[in-house]
C-alpha cells in the first residue's frame, strides 16, 4: 500500500467519480453520516465518565437529564441526516416506524437503515460497541415520502454499508460495491484516514465464534458442528478451533472479517428466527463481508442478500465469514 495519506471524504468522492452517473449526491449523504459517527464517538468514548459529567452537561444543553447513549446515537444520526435533502426516510433499530424527512426539508432518492449502537449492552464494560448503516436507493417516485417499499428490498440491492467499530482506535469500514475499505479515526485532526486498503477476508481460519450458552437450544446440527470444532480430526483438520466471542456483533464480525473464521447467530427452539435483525444487521455486515470475499447465509443454504424482508424489524439466523468456514457450517446443519 502506497503511504498516501487518505481521508475518508477524498475515498468516498473517488469511489463515486469512478461509478457511472455519479452525482455528488451519494458523496454528499457519506459525509453527512460520518459527522454523525464522530459526534457519536465523542460520547461513546467518555461513556465511563457519563454519570460525572454527563447529567449537568445534558441539562445544561437540551434541558433534560442524561440520555441513554444508543437513544443519543439515534437521535445524533437522525439529526444530522435529515435535512440534507439526500434521504426521503430512515429506519432505525431503535424506532418501531419508518423515520420520516421532516415536511420543510427536501427528499432525496436514498433510504438509510441503522443501528445506532449495536451490542450497547456492552458499554459498562468498556467493549468494544459500534454502529452500523445500509444505503438503499428508493424504488417509488422521487418527491415523496418514502414508503415501505423502499425499505423492503433484499440486501443484494444495497448501495453501500458499513459500520464503525468504537475499539482501542475507532474504525469505520464500508463498501459502496466495489471492495472494503477502512478508516482509522484519528482524533488529533479529527478525520478517518485510510488505514485498511482492499481488505480481503481469509479463505478459512480455524476460529468459531457464538453464543455456546444456548448449545442445548440449538439443533443437532448445530450441537454437531460445534462438537466437530472443538475436536483435532488430523484427517480433516489439523486441530481444535478456537473459540472468540465477544457479544458485540459489530466486533465480532469485524475480528472474523481480518482473521477469518465464522460468526453465527443460529436459529433456536426459543427463537426459530435467531436474534440478529436482517436489515439493521444482517444485510450491511453480510454486504461487508461478501465483498471481501466472504460468505453469508442463513445456514439453510440461503445467500442472506437475497432474502425479501416483509418487516422493518424481522430476524434472521447468520452465519458469516471465511467462504470455507461457512461452507463447513452448512454441510453440518444441511444434515441434520
Ligand atoms: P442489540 O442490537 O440489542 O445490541 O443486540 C445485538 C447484539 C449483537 O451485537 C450481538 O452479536 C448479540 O446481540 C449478542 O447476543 P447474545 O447476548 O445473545 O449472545
Ligand atoms: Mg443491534
Amino acid at each position: 500500500m502506497s503511504n498516501k495519506v487518505i481521508t475518508i471524504e477524498r475515498h468516498i468522492i473517488e469511489q463515486e467519480r469512478a461509478s457511472n452517473g455519479a452525482t455528488g449526491d451519494f458523496s454528499a449523504l457519506l459525509r453527512d453520516l460520518t459527522l454523525a459517527i464522530k459526534l457519536i464517538n465523542r460520547d461513546v468514548s467518555r461513556a465511563g465518565l457519563i454519570d460525572i459529567l454527563g447529567s449537568t452537561e445534558m441539562t445544561n444543553i437540551q434541558g433534560e437529564t442524561v440520555q441513554k447513549l444508543d437513544e443519543f446515537a439515534d437521535g445524533v444520526i437522525y439529526r444530522a441526516m435529515d435535512h440534507g435533502g439526500h434521504l426521503c426516510g430512515m429506519a432505525s433499530e431503535e424506532n418501531e416506524h419508518i423515520l420520516p424527512i421532516p415536511d420543510e426539508y427536501p427528499k432525496g432518492k436514498y433510504v438509510l437503515l441503522f443501528d445506532p449502537l449495536d451490542g450497547s449492552s456492552n458499554i459498562d464494560a468498556n467493549v468494544s460497541i459500534g454502529t452500523i448503516f445500509s444505503i438503499l436507493r428508493r424504488v417509488t417516485p422521487e418527491g415523496g415520502d418514502g414508503t415501505k417499499e423502499d425499505f423492503f428490498q433484499p440486501g443484494y440491492k444495497q448501495i453501500a454499508a458499513g459500520y464503525t467499530i468504537y475499539g482501542p482506535s475507532t474504525m469505520l469500514v464500508y463498501t459502496a460495491g466495489r471492495g472494503v475499505y477502512g478508516f482509522t479515526l484519528d482524533p488529533s485532526v479529527g478525520e478517518f484516514l485510510l488505514s485498511h486498503n482492499n481488505i480481503r477476508i481469509p479463505e478459512h481460519n480455524s476460529i468459531y465464534s457464538v453464543n455456546e450458552g444456548n448449545y442445548h437450544k440449538w439443533s443437532e446440527g448445530m450441537r454437531n458442528y460445534i462438537d466437530w470444532c472443538k475436536k483435532d480430526i488430523p484427517e480433516e483438520k489439523k486441530k481444535a478451533y478456537s473459540l472468540r466471542y465477544i457479544g458485540s456483533m459489530v466486533a465480532d464480525v469485524h475480528r472474523t472479517l481480518l482473521y477469518g473464521g465464522v460468526f453465527l447467530y443460529p436459529a433456536d427452539v426459543k427463537s426459530h428466527k435467531g436474534k440478529l435483525r436482517l436489515l439493521y444487521e444482517a444485510n450491511p455486515m453480510s454486504f461487508v463481508i461478501e465483498q471481501a470475499g466472504g460468505k453469508a447465509t442463513d445456514g439453510q443454504g440461503k445467500r442472506l442478500l437475497e432474502i425479501i424482508p416483509d418487516d422493518l424489524h424481522q430476524r434472521t439466523p447468520l452465519v458469516v465469514g471465511s467462504p470455507k468456514n461457512v461452507d463447513e457450517v452448512e454441510r453440518f446443519l444441511n444434515h441434520s
